[in-house]
């Protein structure tokens, strides 16, 4: 079983997408393992996005994420970093397919409404970061229909 780290950005809280999104994920068979809503200090942000930090867009970036709530989740399932991925569709919501999230509600590579990790070791690294105090345990009784064996 895989945890990613998955975080509803400014624009998808402001915009009232945050049911819609939480939705998506539960619909499609992960389970909540972490759930949590925040303004992101100054720190946490530039720790989390700290390997973008030489590029341009990074104190817009910083800015972006720490100016109202985000809401921080962890999603765990079977290859659950790829799954959340490809629920969240490619970085740029105009070239992101329908029935993707991005493709579905964005139109801007900045304004793209929701975080998900990109490999094993940085979604550990956010997990930590964005959880200090640990994921639940709990046993999903809907799980034995989600996973044949
Ligand atoms: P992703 O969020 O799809 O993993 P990323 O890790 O490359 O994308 O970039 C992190 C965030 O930074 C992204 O969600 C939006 C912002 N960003 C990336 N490239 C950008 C650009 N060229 N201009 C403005 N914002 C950008
Ligand atoms: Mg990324």
């Amino acid at each position: 079983m895989e945890t990613t780290y998955v975080m509803i950005k400014p624009d998808g809280v402001q915009r009232g997408l945050v049911g819609e999104i939480i939705q998506r994920f539960e619909r499609k068979g992960l389970k909540l393992v972490g759930l949590k809503s925040m303004v992101p200090s100054e720190e946490i942000a530039k720790k989390h996005y700290e390997v973008h930090s030489e590029r341009s867009f990074f104190p817009g970036l910083i800015r972006f994420v720490t100016s109202s709530p985000v809401v921080c989740m962890a999603w765990q399932g079977r290859d659950a970093i790829s799954v959340a991925r490809n629920l969240i569709g490619p970085t740029n919501g105009r070239d992101a397919a329908p029935g993707t999230i991005r493709g579905d509600f964005g139109m801007d590579i900045g304004y793209n409404m929701i975080h998900g990790s990109d490999a094993a070791e940085t979604a550990e690294f956010e997990l930590s970061l964005w959880f200090p105090e640990g994921l639940m345990t709990w046993e999903n009784t809907m799980g034995t229909w989600v996973y044949e064996g």
